[in-house]
């Protein structure tokens, strides 16, 4: 009898143990459906909030999205969970969004309508700047610690405007060529258009689930997107972001990829994409301007270069020219004149250089590290065109001679960089150094002599990447890349600091001059 009081007593003990654990152990699944489902989706494929599938997790590392579940993220929809969710649930779930679905999702066609909205019509804004500053030296900053994005008036750095963006904006924002309108790209497929001299988001689409960037054509009239998943590029109209056309990322086998990015190249008139899976470059010809469009191939006016009645009813013929190659080439360099694309081996094993319009490899680039060609810029150096690539993996930034695509020299860095910037107006390069214990430093380098001249640390134990210059070259931006962060104004010439503009996390700068006038020392 005592015995059996004491089993008893041991399995109701068990039981009170066990009870927590079994409370614990409720499915994560039904979790995410009763508490995530509205805002993520119940196919984890986004909707008010990103989606929350592993690909477009990568940014998030597990332990930060459990801290974010629990005590939600600042400044958005996102509230925390602690009061609803035990911890052993919070993780539980955040383990389940790490894990891949079943069936891998879609995103066809008419998802990509459905997700379609116009919000103001084109045509319906005021065609004038609401402000004074000049609207071709201003800057948009992404801002991704609480997503959003700053325009700034390039002289005086004043602030025009703050707004919300998508989550997790990456890659550069595109303008138009007038910079009145600029896209921006989230990695979880979104595509936002904004009026620049209206301050209002005047479109979206969402192009695929998993996307890498966005560019667009050299008149103004088209964006393309590129997506990891699905494996697509998709073709949408300028104007108001209508899709026109997916490509299907596969080759003439039928096997298919991931679409690492994809560029405008202006003077050739057409989309370059990188494929990460194929051994393939892609060149997607857009159709030729209407002679309302300016001979430099940038218009002055998206209204003016609008196609007359019968273009605009004709279907453009976007065929796709593939370019075999013996590598997987996955991140592009081009040449200001885009004939020759510098193209990145896979797992580092050096560049290949391929002449664009025969389609031939003309070199080998003899690379140490793990370049990042996307990071590159090019300057004059005793008469002739070079190139610079920061490394990934190594403190380096390799200098080559674009002539004979000959190695000038490699310049020792106090660690791996991540971006690059210059001005053709500017004797220096900035390189930073984006990981390792010396993240908070930036080098200096004297674009004629390939010394480093000068080193800067301008918040010790914050992360200081990525330059913008202003359109003259004369002033530049450097993000502190904090959630208590900044931008630094420094004069280009002394390199002294002029200003601090507190931020959330900046990443990217991009000034509008540079970007659609393909300024030498800036990304395009
Ligand atoms: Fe980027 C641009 C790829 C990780 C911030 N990044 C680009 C571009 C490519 C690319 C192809 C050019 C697109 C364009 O501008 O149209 N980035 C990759 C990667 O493959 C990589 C290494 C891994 C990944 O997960 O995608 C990667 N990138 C990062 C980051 O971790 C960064 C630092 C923070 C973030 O936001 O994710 C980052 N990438 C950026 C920025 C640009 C960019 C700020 C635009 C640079 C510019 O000056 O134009």
């Amino acid at each position: 009898m005592v015995k059996r009081d004491v089993l008893q007593a041991l399995s109701l003990s068990a039981l009170l143990l066990t009870w927590p654990a079994l409370a614990e152990q409720a499915d994560p699944e039904s979790l995410y459906q009763t508490h995530c489902a509205s805002c993520h989706g119940t196919d984890r494929l986004g909707g008010m909030g990103p989606a929350l599938l592993p690909g477009n997790l990568s940014r998030l590392k597990q332990d930060e999205a459990i801290a974010v579940i629990r005590e939600g993220r600042p400044a958005t929809q996102m509230m925390g969970f602690d009061d609803v969710l035990t911890p052993a649930e919070s993780d539980a779930v955040a383990t389940w969004i790490y894990t891949p679905p079943d069936a891998p999702p879609t995103w066809t066609m008419a998802d990509i309508k459905q997700s379609h909205e116009v919000l103001h019509p084109f045509g319906s804004l005021p065609d004038e700047p609401t402000f004074d500053a000049d609207p071709l030296n201003l800057f948009l900053v992404v801002e991704t610690g609480d997503h959003h994005v700053s325009l700034l008036d390039g002289d005086s750095f004043e602030r025009i405007d703050r707004f919300e963006s998508r989550y997790a904006l990456h890659g550069g924002p595109k303008y138009t060529p007038d910079g009145r309108y600029v896209f921006f790209g989230s990695r979880d497929g979104w595509i936002s258009k904004y009026d620049i001299y209206n301050q209002k988001m005047v479109a979206e689409v969402r192009a695929g689930i998993n996307m890498r960037n966005i560019a667009v054509s050299g008149d103004g009239r088209y964006v393309m997107a590129a997506n990891y998943l699905p494996h697509s590029l998709v073709l949408f109209a300028a104007q108001d972001l209508a899709p026109m056309k997916v490509y299907p990322a596969v080759n003439e086998n039928g096997d298919s990829s991931r679409v690492s990015a994809v560029y405008a190249a202006p003077p050739r008139g057409s989309f370059i994409a990188a494929l990460k899976d194929i051994k393939e470059v892609w060149e997607i010809p857009w159709p030729k301007p209407t002679s309302a469009v300016v001979s430099t191939g940038h218009m002055k006016d998206p209204i003016e270069a609008r196609p007359d009645r019968s273009q605009r009813h004709a279907t453009p013929n976007f065929d796709v020219r593939r370019i075999p190659v013996e590598d997987y080439l996955d991140d592009f360099f081009f040449g200001p004149d885009y004939r020759y694309l510098v193209g990145a081996a896979r797992g580092g094993q050096g560049a290949r250089v391929i002449d664009l319009d025969s389609s031939e490899k003309i070199a080998d680039l003899p690379l140490e590290g793990m370049p990042h060609l996307g990071a590159g810029v090019t300057w004059m150096l005793d008469g002739r065109r070079v190139m610079a690539i920061p490394h990934l993996n190594k403190g380096l930034v390799s200098v080559f001679d674009m002539q004979n695509w000959s190695l000038v020299k490699n310049i020792e860095t106090q660690g791996p960089g991540f971006f690059m910037r210059s001005h053709e107006n500017s004797p220096y390069a900035w390189v930073d150094v984006f990981f390792g214990p010396n993240s908070d430093k930036v080098h200096v380098i004297d674009k004629q002599t390939l010394e480093i001249v000068k080193t800067l640390q301008p918040a010790p134990g914050k992360t200081a990447a990525h330059v913008e210059f202003d359109r003259y070259g004369e002033k530049l931006l450097l993000s502190i890349w904090d959630r208590d962060g900044a931008v630094i104004v420094y004069d280009a010439k002394t390199l002294e600091e002029l200003q601090r503009i507190p931020m959330d996390k900046p990443s990217g700068k991009y000034n509008v001059w540079n970007k659609t006038r393909y300024e030498e020392g800036t990304s395009h």
